[in-house]
């Protein structure tokens, strides 16, 4: 590359010549291929990850952000993750469906063309879900005290679980990001969330009819947590606590209903996801996983999936790896808006699904690494004492094996960045 020297206020960091806008879309396309390690369309569908229809329309858009990008349909949407190779799609209902057509002919005619284009690419819809949170509607949330809002929400998922089924999906989700408030005193939290079973419930019935009138399974009704954002306080502000509220008695069919945690929404409030993860599984209620990344305590920033926790995420892999949950696994995030929409593709979701798998294989690394195992053993196995009523002698029995925590957290590193295979270096 041609380069010139540095002048005191000179406006470029760089020493590079200008890339003019024609070739730069060329020089991102070289460079992410100069990276390597992508894996084939192929190998990438054999892995269930679907790709959201909103992740990929998303402009940039934020509260105090313009888009940065055009807006693209669901028909570019599916071709675009089709030659990338991820095989399932999702999306929400008024992703594709605008408010004033839904239950209506107009959305049938939409539905249609989405089995076109998902059949004419060789894609899958695994899941679909009713937004219940931008609307001038949903102002008080889905369950809000006045009757209409709630049947209309009724309305709404039903409509959904009806096209669920005639675009063939086995998953739907719930995010009630809209179910709290933003000044105080004014809700009651106990009919609220009375009420918002109702929709649930509501949901559920209506599932179990279409799933008999058209001999399919029911759908997997999933809830999504997230602790803030966008109304101030949530009535279920985390997998935990949607874990008690399928379990509190209000739901008709708890069986139908479980989890569609997010890596993210975990963190969000300060939370281990692999523990909240352990939780959602030993309770039989991980459904559907939506997976990104990001920073504890902040906003919800949906990064990439491996960007800024790639340790904790192959850790996350490890466990599920070991329990047998398999998928799905949704790429629920947002390229930046500093990407742009042939990034989108070209670098975005491509490198999101290669990070994906390529955690996923060194999880299952991990859980063959004959020294973690060695390890695992003997810190199960302990010291052997005999006299378990004495502390001191438990304590000495085990006092040298739980050196073996940190050597596995070491050997885990190493796996992630290459170390197990021999990669050193020296200053030598
Ligand atoms: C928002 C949620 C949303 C759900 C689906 O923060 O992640 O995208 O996954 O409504
Ligand atoms: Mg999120
Ligand atoms: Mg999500």
């Amino acid at each position: 590359m041609e380069s010139r020297p540095a002048k005191s206020g000179d406006i470029r960091s760089s020493y590079m010549t200008p890339i003019p806008e024609n070739q730069q879309q060329a020089l991102v396309a070289r460079l992410i291929k100069a990276c390597g390690g992508a894996y084939s369309p192929e190998t990438r569908r054999k892995y269930f990850i679907s790709g959201p229809q909103w992740a990929a329309a998303y402009q940039g858009q934020a509260l105090f952000h313009a888009p940065t990008r055009p807006t693209v349909d669901f028909e570019f949407v599916i071709r675009k993750y089709a030659e990338i190779g991820i095989g399932y799609w999702a999306t929400h209902d008024t992703d594709v469906i605008p408010t004033d057509a839904l239950g209506k002919d107009r959305q049938w005619e939409i539905v249609d063309r989405i089995q076109k284009s998902l059949a004419g690419n060789g894609v899958r819809c695994s899941m679909v879900t009713a937004e219940t949170f931008h609307h001038a509607v949903w102002a008080a949330g889905p369950a809000a005290e006045a009757p209409e809002v709630r049947e209309y929400a009724k309305t709404r998922v039903q409509n959904m679980v009806e096209v669920g089924h005639e675009l063939g999906a086995g998953f739907t989700v719930y995010w009630p990001g809209s179910l709290g408030y933003y000044v105080q005193g004014a809700i009651d939290e106990i009919d609220t969330l009375r009420w918002y079973a109702e929709t649930l419930n509501a949901a559920c019935e209506r599932d179990i009819e279409i799933a008999a009138k058209k001999s399919r399974p029911v759908l997997k009704h999933c809830l999504e947590a997230k602790p803030f954002e966008p109304q101030a306080e949530i009535l279920l502000p985390t997998s935990d606590a949607m874990l008690a509220f399928i379990a509190s008695g209000l739901l008709k069919h708890p069986q139908m209903v479980g989890l569609n945690p997010e890596y993210l929404h975990e963190l969000m409030w300060g939370a281990a996801p692999r523990a909240a993860l352990a939780r959602a599984l030993l309770a039989g209620k991980l459904f559907h996983f939506d997976i990104n990344d990001g920073y504890r305590l902040k906003h919800d920033v949906d990064i990439g999936v491996g960007l800024v926790n790639p340790l904790d995420w192959l850790n996350v892999l490890v466990l599920l790896r070991s329990h047998g949950y398999n998928g799905p696994f949704n790429l629920d995030y947002k390229p930046p808006r500093t990407t742009s929409q042939f990034g989108v593709f070209e670098v975005s979701f491509a490198t999101a699904v290669d990070r994906f798998i390529t955690l996923w294989e060194m999880a299952g690394e991990a859980i063959a690494d004959p020294i973690i195992g060695e390890a695992t053993a003997a810190l199960r196995a302990g010291g052997g004492t005999t006299d378990v009523r004495d502390a001191e002698a438990v304590t000495r029995a085990n006092r040298e094996l739980l050196t073996l925590h940190e050597l596995i957290a070491h050997r885990l590193v190493q796996i992630l960045i290459g170390q197990h295979r021999g990669r050193v270096f020296s200053l030598g």
